[in-house]
């Protein structure tokens, strides 16, 4: 069937027609369904043409009102949007190997990937040949707050894929901090406290695995635990871990600083689909924090892998953890804004059960009943992932089968969950296509404003020219300051973001565009010059030779680098490190050695160095690669390689 308008019509016409609301029990049955294979219900009349794009075009010159911060799954690094534009302003490398930047390559970068590094990666690595893990699946990232509010400082993210959490400093818009989580196994869930400020991160272990995992006890599925970490945004490393029952999904934190909730789809604890999806009900896990802290602080712990661990499991009656019933396999984990309710997207279950987080004391003080917190669960539609709010007392729901969002209201769905006759529902609309996460903007904080929602579409399908089998994924944004949600913008992403969040721009003031020349970032190679008497802040054109050790510092000012040439031998261990002492505003220089695979970034006034064998004699050109004046083609130089027995 050829792609087209006409295919378009006919889809949605079909599919109309085989996903109506009473659909779930096939929905389950249905492989297809479930991994996005039918386009859920259109409710045609859903979506209005983008009558007020204007609002959402940003003219050229003119900047955005919001910093949108995007995940990118598995392509592992941070994205910068502008929103309402949804103009892509910027890729942050962060667990992946970057290209233009030198990310993962350059000595300041490495530094930061192998701080926490455990040996076990690190033999992993070198017996693969490698220095760092050069792939991550970065699904969330989130500002830190103070006070329930973005504060401008941190942007966090996880790795799924490694078991890592990241640091980017929102100064200069770079990683500072990657840890590797020891003990825990893929990172996936991962919010900061909001309340009085970020002091930790929570991140949720989601693989199960035998807490010493030294593969002796591997068949043995009752010796597997999965962990909830608390890290030390300040250190960057772990501040405690609890071990649960259960595996851990998503989570979230309150307002108030007590608690940290986190959903689980898998406490059966099974080793395949049938055996996770067995049971009626999982879980929400919520962990007091101060019973937590109390216990760390008065040695309660067991040390393991350098971490203070507790065991917070249902048959240690701990203080530490509660367990409240939800419907099977839940997914979305989000604290709204009103301080007091926390909404659980239900996935196979076409609710979103919400819990009074004043209940909760009850929980651990008279061992209520769990279920006593919960108090409303709407039925909204299928395949409720996540949820974001407007600050109004409603909340957006990203309805993955349906394809739709839901609008709803958490006043109305705990009047009818009390048997008044109301319909939370306010408003459907329809998004293209399976719908992950949605984000409002500022919604996840006390300054949620209703302005904004972005929707994290997984599939693209017939939204734009079709460029190959790999569809790019598609994040549409709405604008919800009227009484229905319009449609403003499709923007097309590469694989995958997860989530995002939008940031509005007066609190950033504290973004640089020149480094600071005492940046923490080249300390060490700071350090190294001192010793080989060397001044960055200068001009440097000098080689230090240390045995088969060569370092070469210059400086660079456009359009040309202070060495046009340097000579070493074959089988050297070459260090250059390069400062760029221009000063002004986007004149970046690059460093490339012509067929050696190394190029970095040297931004104005930093510093960056880099180090590789000079395995081959011969004459090699090294460039700057960033476009930088007039004469960038002439910014060049050679590096000769003599042979070794010469
Ligand atoms: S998860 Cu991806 S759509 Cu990793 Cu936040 Cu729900
Ligand atoms: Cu310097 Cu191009
Ligand atoms: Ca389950």
């Amino acid at each position: 069937m050829s792609e087209g308008i006409s295919t378009k019509i006919t889809r949605r016409g079909i599919l109309g027609a085989t996903a109506g609301g009473a659909a779930l029990a096939g929905v389950l049955g249905g492989r297809a369904a479930l991994t996005g294979g039918a386009i859920g219900a259109a409710t045609l009349a859903g979506t209005s043409p983008a009558s007020a794009a204007g609002e959402a075009s940003v003219a050229p010159g003119q900047l955005d009102e919001y910093y949108g911060f995007w995940s990118s799954g598995q392509t592992g690094e941070l994205r910068i949007l502008g929103v309402p534009s949804m103009r892509e302003l910027m890729r942050v490398p962060v667990f992946n190997r970057c290209s233009a930047t030198g990310w993962g390559q350059t000595n300041e970068s490495l530094r930061i990937h192998q701080r926490t590094m455990s040996e076990k990666t690190k033999n992993y690595l070198a017996a693969n040949g490698k220095k760092i893990h050069d792939n991550g699946d970065l699904h969330h990232v989130h500002m830190s707050y103070t006070e329930g509010k973005y504060d401008g400082q941190y942007l966090f993210m996880n790795d799924k894929a490694n078991t890592r959490v990241a640091r980017v400093r929102c100064d200069v818009m770079k990683c500072d901090a990657i840890l590797e989580v020891p003990n825990a196994k893929a990172i996936h869930g991962m919010r900061p406290q909001k309340w009085p400020r970020s002091n930790y991160i929570f991140c949720n272990g989601e693989d199960e695995a035998p807490l010493v995992n030294d593969g002796k006890t591997m068949a043995d599925v009752s010796t597997y635990v999965n962990i909830f970490s608390a890290v030390d945004t300040d250190k960057f490393e772990v501040a405690w871990q609890v071990i649960v029952s259960g595996n851990l999904d998503n989570c979230d934190a309150d307002y108030e600083g007590k608690w940290a909730f986190s959903t689980s789809y898998n406490s059966e604890m099974g080793m395949n689909l049938a055996d996770m999806t067995a049971s009626e009900m999982d879980h929400v896990v919520v962990f007091n924090i101060a019973e937590i802290e109390k216990a760390v602080a008065a040695g309660q712990f067991q040390e393991l892998n350098g971490a203070k661990v507790l065991d917070g499991r249902k048959e240690a009656n701990s203080q530490f953890t509660r367990y409240i019933p939800i419907a099977n396999n839940p997914h979305g984990c989000n604290m709204a804004p009103d301080k007091k309710h926390l909404c659980i997207g239900g996935k196979l279950s076409p609710t979103v059960t919400v819990i009074d987080v004043t209940k909760l004391d009850a929980l651990f003080t008279d061992n209520a009943e769990p279920r006593s917190a919960v108090v409303a669960e709407p039925e909204l539609g299928l395949g409720p992932l996540h949820n974001a709010f407007d600050g109004q007392g409603n909340v957006y729901t990203s309805l993955f089968l349906d394809s739709q969002v839901v609008k709803w209201n958490i006043d109305k769905a705990i009047a009818a969950f009390n048997g008044e006759q109301v319909d939370p529902i306010i408003e459907k609309f329809d998004v293209h296509y399976q719908p992950g996460h949605l984000k409002t903007s500022h919604g996840e904080t006390l300054e949620a404003d209703g302005k904004w929602l972005t929707v994290l579409c997984k599939f693209s399908k017939d939204r734009y020219l079709n460029v190959g089998p790999l569809k790019p994924e598609n994040d549409q944004l709405f604008d919800i300051s009227g009484d229905k949600a319009v449609l403003v913008h499709d923007g097309p992403n590469f694989a995958e973001p997860h989530d995002a969040i939008a940031v509005h721009a007066s609190k950033m003031s504290n973004i640089r565009s020149v480094w600071d020349r005492q940046d923490p970032m080249w300390a060490e190679t700071r350090k190294q010059a001192e010793a080989d008497g060397v001044n960055l802040d200068d001009y440097q054109d000098t080689v230090i030779r240390d045995g088969d050790k060569v370092r070469i510092y210059m400086s660079s000012q456009a359009p040309s680098f202070s060495l046009e040439e340097f000579t070493v031998k074959e089988g050297d261990e070459v260090t250059v490190i390069i400062t760029n002492l221009d000063d002004i505003d986007d004149l970046t220089h690059g460093f490339t050695v012509g067929n050696h695979g190394v190029a970095m970034e040297i931004g104005p006034q930093a510093t960056s160095s880099v180090t590789f064998t000079a395995a081959q004699p011969g004459v090699y050109w090294y460039y700057c690669q960033w476009f930088c004046h007039a004469l960038h083609m002439e910014m060049r130089g050679r590096m000769f390689v003599e042979p070794r027995d010469a």
